[in-house]
């Protein structure tokens, strides 16, 4: 049986400083994020065992929990691995096949962030900002999802995510949202970032 495992976080605890304290990382990464893998394990055990027993009501209400707590863990791997520390890849986008779409879809990179950073501000409660690339129409395009639904369900393939939680940035950003996003373009891995791109428009 598949157990859903943590994934290992590729920089220190306090590299990620000042964008996001090693407070707030420690608590998402070891207390939320590890807690929505171990939901999601038990879960899956409970739904195996409902699915032994032929209760089908049992599995609609655990697919919740799987949902909730699944999306939870892909989101959350898709969102560490696209962050870098400053001065080790962190806001860095290359000249390169996601940069030429970028700037062909949005003028800018500049301009893209400054269409994404208020969509990612203004998600209403719990949520994620995104930009996605549509394999069918082979374009870039921002969006954002609510509580931990995944981009696919928009009809995209996720390349970029951003934890609008308050969970993400409360410790230190308290109710300024806004700044938190505005702040995190200097940690994105835009190396991660064109890799997924990469990889989806072949
Ligand atoms: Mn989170």
């Amino acid at each position: 049986m598949t157990e859903y495992k943590l994934p290992k976080l590729p920089y220190g605890m306090n590299e990620l400083e000042p964008v996001i304290s090693e407070e707030i990382l420690q608590i998402h990464y070891n207390k939320h994020h590890a807690g929505y893998v171990k939901n999601l394990n038990e879960a899956v055990k409970k739904l195996r065992d409902a699915e032994a027993k032929g209760d089908l009501v049992q599995q609609i209400v655990i697919d919740g929990a799987i949902k909730f707590n699944g999306g939870g863990d892909i989101n959350h791997t898709l969102y560490w691995e696209n962050l870098a520390p400053i001065g080790k890849g962190g806001g860095e986008l290359h000249d390169g096949a996601l940069k030429e779409l970028i700037c062909e879809t949005f003028g800018s990179l500049e301009h893209l962030i400054d269409i994404m950073t208020p969509m990612c501000s203004g998600v209403q409660g719990s949520g994620w900002g995104w930009l996605g690339y549509c394999t069918v129409c082979k374009q870039l395009r921002p969006f954002t999802t609510e509580n931990h639904d995944l981009l696919i369900t928009k009809g995209a393939m996720p390349i970029l995510c951003i934890d609008v939680w308050e969970h993400a940035y409360y410790l230190q950003y308290k109710n300024l949202r806004a700044d938190y996003v505005k702040a995190i373009w200097s940690i994105i891995n835009w190396n991660v970032v064109e890799q997924r791109f990469l990889a989806l428009k072949k």
